[in-house]
C-alpha cells in the first residue's frame, strides 16, 4: 500500500507553504490584520514613483493578503465585467476574482446554445442579425438608488444596440436596435428606479443615415436614446450636434449626464482635438418627455426625435431640455457621486477632473456656473469611482496610476489645485475603467476596487502575441493604510467596465420556472410527445431526461424542414442536457425544467445520432437517439 507507506514514513512532499511560513513578519500577525500589513507595502511602492511596473513589495503583498475564498465558500460580491468585442459579460466572484460564468449577449456561444436555438437566434436576427457586438458598460438595475438584482443593461458600441440581461436566469432576454445611433457607447438606467435605460450615441452621422450629407460633417449629429426598461421598447431620441461618449444618471430622476469630446464636429483626430474645451452634456429628462408628449419632435426611422441642439428653440426659456457645460478638452468618463450632489467628468487630455454641482443646473442662467471644482489628478484621467467616505478614485491612463482624492476638498480648493489628492497608487499598465463595490449607487460599499488595465506585459505566462488583459483588485477599506493591491487576474480580451454587486442583492434561480418560458413544457405523457408532418415541415415535441430523449428515433425525408422542441424534465439542479445533431449544425442546451426549440433542414440522407453534449450521468454517452433521413427518391 504505497500511499499509507508514504504518509506514515513522512516522506510525502511537505505541505504547501502558507503566507505565515514564507514571511516571519506575517507569521506574527493575526490573519485579520493581513490587510493592513499588505497595505503598508503597497503604499510604499506607490511612493517609490510612477514607473507603471510593480515592485517586489507589491507582489509580496498580493500573495499575503487574505483574499482567498476557501474551497466550497462563496464570495461576498458578484462582479460583472464587459467582454468588449467578445460581445459577452463575464461574472466573477469578489474578492476571489474567480470567473463564475459568462453571459453571451451580442455573440453566438455554443456552450450555452445562445444563438443556436430558434428563440435566441430570432432575437439576434431581429436586432440586426450581426454576429458580434462590443460590450463596454454593464450597469445593473436599481430601485431607490440600490441594486435590485433584476436586470443588467449593456451597450453594443459596434452596432448601436442596447441589451438587457435577466439576473434571475443570467441570460440575455432583450436586445433593441437603435436606428438613429451608430455606436452606442455610454449605457445607464435613469435613477433612482430604472424607469428608462439610456444608450449614448458616440459616432456622429447623418440622421437619418440614408445617403444624405455624406461628406458634409456639419450636418451630422448624434442622439441619446431612451428605452423603457420593462418593455425594452425604444421611446425617443434627443438629437445633439456634438458627439456623446460616456453617461451616468443623477439620483433623482431628472438629469442624465454624458461627456462629449467632439464639440468641434470634426472627422479627423486633429479636428476632434483642436478646441480647448468640450462638453459635459446634461439632459433634463422630464423636460424632454414633456416635449415628446406635446408632439414637439420629428419622427425618424419610427422614433420620435426631439431637437436638443444648442440652437433649438426647446432650449430657450425656463426649462431647457439640454444644458452644455464647458470642460477641458476631450473628457471621457462622467459619473455622479453617491449622494447625488455632483457629476464628475474625467479630463482625458487634460490632467483634471471637473466637479459639477447638479442642483445649480436648475437655477443658473449659465450652466458653467455649476462647475464648482477642478482638481489636478495627473495625466490621462479616464474614469472615476467612489467609496462610502467621500473619496473619488480616478484612473490615470497615461501615468498608469489610480489617484484617490477628496470630493469636498476639491470643491473647497482653488481650480486646478492638486491639494485634494490623497494618494496615488501604481497599477500595471494604462488603466481604463475602475469600479468600486456598488460605486454608482446611493450606497457604495467602500471595500473593493477593480482596476481594468489595458496591458498585461510581464504579468503572466506568455501565451503568444495576443495577451490577456489585466484586472487588478484593490482593498480600499482602510484610509490610514491606503489603497492596496491584493489580486491580479488575467482576462480574455477585452473588458472595459464592470459593476460590483453585493451577493445578497441577487436571487438567481437554480432551476427554470416553466411559467417564465415562452414554450410549453413537454412532460413524458404520450400525448405530449409527437412527430407531426405538414407538407415538408416536420414538427417534433419530446421531453428529455437521464438518459434518453422522448423518441428513440425520428424519421424524416431528405429536404424536410424539421423543428424539434424539447424539455429537460429534470427537477434536480445542475443536471443539464443538450440536443446536438452532427452535420446539421444543431446544438441546443436545456437546463432543468427548460424548453427550447430548434429548426433545421434535413438536407442529407443518412443516419445522424442525436446526442446529449452536456455530461449528465454515467450513461451520458448512451443518451442518444437516431435521426433517420430517408433519401428523396
Ligand atoms: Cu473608457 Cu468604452 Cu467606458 Cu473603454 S470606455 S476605457
Ligand atoms: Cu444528458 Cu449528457
Ligand atoms: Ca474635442
Amino acid at each position: 500500500m504505497t500511499d499509507t507507506h508514504a504518509s506514515e514514513s513522512g516522506d510525502r512532499p511537505t505541505e504547501i507553504a502558507t503566507a505565515d511560513d514564507r514571511d516571519p513578519l506575517f507569521a506574527r500577525i493575526p490573519r485579520r490584520d493581513f490587510m493592513k500589513a499588505g497595505a503598508a507595502a503597497g503604499t510604499m511602492s506607490a511612493l517609490a514613483g510612477c514607473t507603471g511596473l510593480l515592485s517586489d513589495d507589491d507582489r509580496q503583498s498580493a500573495a499575503d493578503v487574505d483574499t482567498e475564498v476557501p474551497p466550497g465558500e462563496h464570495d461576498d460580491y458578484y462582479a460583472f465585467l464587459s467582454g468588449g468585442h467578445s460581445g459577452d459579460i463575464r461574472v466573477y466572484g469578489v474578492p476571489s476574482m474567480r470567473q463564475l460564468m459568462r453571459i453571451p449577449v451580442f455573440n453566438i456561444e455554443s456552450a450555452r446554445g445562445y444563438g443556436h436555438d430558434d428563440e435566441t437566434r430570432a432575437m439576434l436576427e431581429e436586432a440586426g442579425g450581426y454576429t458580434w457586438g462590443d460590450t463596454h458598460h454593464p450597469r445593473p438595475s436599481q430601485t431607490d438608488n440600490t441594486y435590485d438584482g433584476e436586470w443588467m443593461f449593456v451597450n453594443d458600441k459596434a452596432n448601436g444596440r442596447m441589451a438587457r440581461i435577466d439576473l434571475t436566469y443570467f441570460e440575455t432576454d432583450a436586445i433593441v436596435d437603435l436606428p438613429n445611433q451608430q455606436g452606442t457607447h455610454g449605457a445607464c438606467a435613469l435613477m433612482p428606479d430604472t424607469r428608462l435605460v439610456f444608450g449614448v450615441g458616440e459616432l456622429r452621422v447623418p440622421i437619418p443615415n440614408d445617403g444624405r450629407d455624406l461628406d458634409d460633417p456639419e450636418e451630422y449629429g448624434s442622439v441619446l436614446s431612451a428605452i423603457e426598461a420593462e418593455s425594452f421598447d425604444h421611446q425617443w431620441d434627443v438629437r445633439v450636434d456634438c458627439n456623446l461618449d460616456n453617461g451616468d444618471s443623477g439620483k433623482d430622476g431628472k438629469w442624465f449626464f454624458t461627456t462629449s469630446y467632439n464639440t468641434e464636429e470634426g472627422v479627423t483626430e486633429q479636428e476632434m482635438t483642436s478646441a480647448d474645451t468640450d462638453y459635459v452634456v446634461a439632459f433634463n429628462v422630464p423636460a424632454i418627455e414633456e416635449a415628446v408628449d406635446a408632439g414637439e419632435y420629428e419622427e425618424i426611422n419610427g422614433v420620435p426625435v426631439v431637437d436638443g441642439t444648442e440652437d433649438s428653440p426647446l432650449n430657450d426659456g425656463g426649462e431647457p431640455l439640454v444644458r452644455y457645460i464647458d470642460v477641458p478638452t476631450n473628457p471621457h468618463g462622467v459619473s455622479v457621486t453617491p449622494d447625488g450632489q455632483y457629476a464628475i467628468a474625467s479630463g482625458k487630455l487634460d490632467p483634471t477632473c471637473t466637479v459639477i454641482e447638479i442642483d445649480r443646473l436648475d437655477e443658473a442662467d449659465d450652466p458653467n456656473d455649476a462647475v464648482v471644482g477642478r482638481v489636478n489628478v495627473g495625466n490621462g484621467p479616464l474614469h472615476t469611482a467612489y467609496d462610502d467616505r467621500g473619496h473619488a478614485y480616478t484612473t490615470l491612463f497615461v501615468d498608469s496610476q489610480v489617484v484617490k482624492w477628496d470630493i469636498e476638498a476639491a470643491v473647497d480648493a482653488e481650480m486646478g489645485s492638486e491639494d485634494p489628492v490623497i494618494e496615488k497608487h501604481d497599477v500595471h499598465y494604462s488603466p481604463g475603467h475602475l469600479i468600486a463595490a456598488e460605486s454608482y449607487t446611493g450606497n457604495p460599499q467602500g471595500d473593493w476596487l477593480i482596476v481594468l488595465n489595458k496591458l498585461s506585459k510581464d504579468r503572466f505566462l506568455p501565451v503568444g502575441p495576443v495577451f490577456p488583459e489585466n484586472d487588478q483588485l484593490f482593498y480600499i477599506g482602510d484610509d490610514d493604510a491606503g489603497m492596496e493591491l491584493v489580486k491580479d487576474t488575467p482576462a480574455y480580451p477585452e473588458p472595459h467596465d464592470a459593476s460590483i454587486v453585493r451577493a445578497d442583492r441577487l436571487d438567481p434561480a437554480s432551476v427554470y420556472d416553466p411559467d417564465d418560458l415562452e414554450l410549453d413544457f413537454i412532460s413524458p405523457d404520450d400525448d405530449e410527445n409527437f412527430i407531426d408532418r405538414d407538407g415538408d415541415q416536420v414538427h417534433v415535441e419530446m421531453y428529455n431526461q437521464r438518459n434518453h430523449f422522448g423518441f428513440e428515433d425520428i424519421t424524416v425525408q431528405e429536404g424536410d424542414e424539421v423543428t424539434i422542441r424539447t424539455t429537460n424534465i429534470e427537477q434536480e439542479e445542475d443536471i443539464l442536457h443538450s440536443l446536438a445533431i452532427p452535420q446539421h449544425d444543431v446544438n441546443v442546451k436545456v437546463a432543468p425544467q427548460e424548453t427550447r426549440e430548434v429548426t433545421f433542414t434535413a438536407d442529407q440522407p443518412g443516419v445522424y445520432w442525436m446526442y446529449c453534449a452536456y455530461f449528465c450521468s454515467a450513461l451520458h454517452l448512451e443518451m442518444r437517439s437516431r435521426l433517420l433521413v430517408e433519401p428523396a427518391d
